[in-house]
């Protein structure tokens, strides 16, 4: 019998746990500037999501997704992405937002229940966050055919999970990458979970990255702690959709060091030594390791950024918790182009009760 089709996935990490290269790293790695600022952003991140939970806990945000675990990939994504490229997130991508221009005290807003959160002002062509799982590998899909129709040089990034990769919205979306040669780059962030749900018993396949060669596109596996790996398969794939060769599939293997979100408990059904070791492959620590084997990073400059981070976060905070609240009035308002005769009423006594001005 003749083999008719053999396909590849190939696999790329440049630094051991110890933040130690295993190989030559790829030329761009020489700008420090460069790493130094994807280690400050990390950081933030760290930082924010902290007070994100903190927030949470004391009863003046939402239900929260904590972002512990994905920090490398999101920092790749924002820093490789240009102004002119759109991003297509989901809920767990606050390092790409806050690179991309996203303020923290939007994204505060947005997890405090407030839709104004998502009107992001110095990035407006970037989409909102999506929380119902995969549909937004169908709006990234396309915008990506609206920039190939108009010949655009540019490219869209879309974040999902690994469960969301069970969904049909996300397997459509790959194909119409695929057939239509699209400028798309979805980067799967395989952190283990799907809330309690195990990769083991998410898909049949050996890894997420070879769902992309069904679609008929190459599907990439980059260690997803390894901020190196991420950056430099991301700027490949973006070279490739921008010059019009096509879409791309990154998985992007990493963990989710937190509970699901603030209203889950991860402790009812994953171990506490899975935990741990997942915790000793942490990419900020690694990336640390790095710039300290560089001379790039010292203690005091730690104690300095955290300083900092903190005082940037505890100066959104202060600007979210600032903002007045949404007139109750708006979920009807926004909800429908003329009201319904039948939610007059309802309307009605909102005004009365929020002593709102009928407008
Ligand atoms: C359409 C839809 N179905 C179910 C859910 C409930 N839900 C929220 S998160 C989640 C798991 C997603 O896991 P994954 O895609 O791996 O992303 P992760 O949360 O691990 O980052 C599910 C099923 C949802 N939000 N939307
Ligand atoms: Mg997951």
């Amino acid at each position: 019998m003749k083999s008719r089709y053999d396909f590849h996935v190939d696999s790329l990490r440049y630094l051991n746990d110890q933040g130690l290269p295993l190989d030559a790293l790829p030329t761009w790695a020489e700008e420090s500037e460069r790493v130094l600022a994807a280690y400050r952003n990390m950081v933030l991140t760290r930082t924010f999501d902290q007070k994100a939970i903190a927030l949470q806990r004391t009863g003046q945000c939402g239900t929260y997704p904590s972002v512990l675990g994905h920090e490398v990939v999101g920092t790749a994504i924002g820093q490789c992405m240009t102004p002119d490229d759109v991003f297509v997130p989901y809920y767990r991508d606050q390092a790409a937002h806050i690179l991309r221009g996203v303020k923290l005290s939007e994204l505060l807003l947005y997890w405090g229940g407030d839709e104004r959160g998502s009107a992001w002002q110095d990035c407006p062509h970037d989409l909102p966050i999506a929380v119902p799982i995969a549909t937004q590998c169908c709006h990234a899909v396309g915008i990506a055919a609206a920039m190939r129709i108009r010949d655009e040089h540019r490219a869209v990034v879309c974040c999902l999970g690994d469960g969301a990769t069970s969904k049909g919205d996300f397997l459509e979306s790959l194909n119409l990458a695929g057939a239509w040669h699209l400028p798309v780059v979805f980067m799967v962030i395989n952190n283990q979970w799907a809330i309690s749900t195990p990769r083991s018993l998410q898909s049949g396949t050996e890894t997420i990255a070879q769902k992309a060669i069904a679609g008929g596109i190459p599907g990439h596996l980059v260690d997803g702690n390894d901020y190196f790996a991420v950056t430099d398969q991301l700027l490949q794939a973006l070279e490739r959709a921008r010059a019009g060769k096509g879409a791309s599939l990154i998985e992007a293997v990493t963990y989710r060091l937190g509970d699901h979100t603030t209203a889950d408990d991860a402790t009812r059904y994953r171990s506490a030594e899975e935990l741990k070791q997942a915790w000793e492959r942490d990419g900020i620590k690694r990336l640390q390791r790095y710039l300290h084997h560089r001379a790039l990073w010292s203690p005091d400059q730690e104690q300095q950024l955290q300083t900092d981070c903190k005082a940037t976060v505890e100066l959104a905070v202060a600007d979210y918790l600032a903002v007045p609240p949404a007139p109750a009035t708006d979920m009807l308002d926004y909800l429908f182009a003329k009201l319904p005769k039948a939610l007059e009423p309802q309307r009605a006594r909102l005004v009365v009760r929020h002593g709102q001005e009928d407008v």
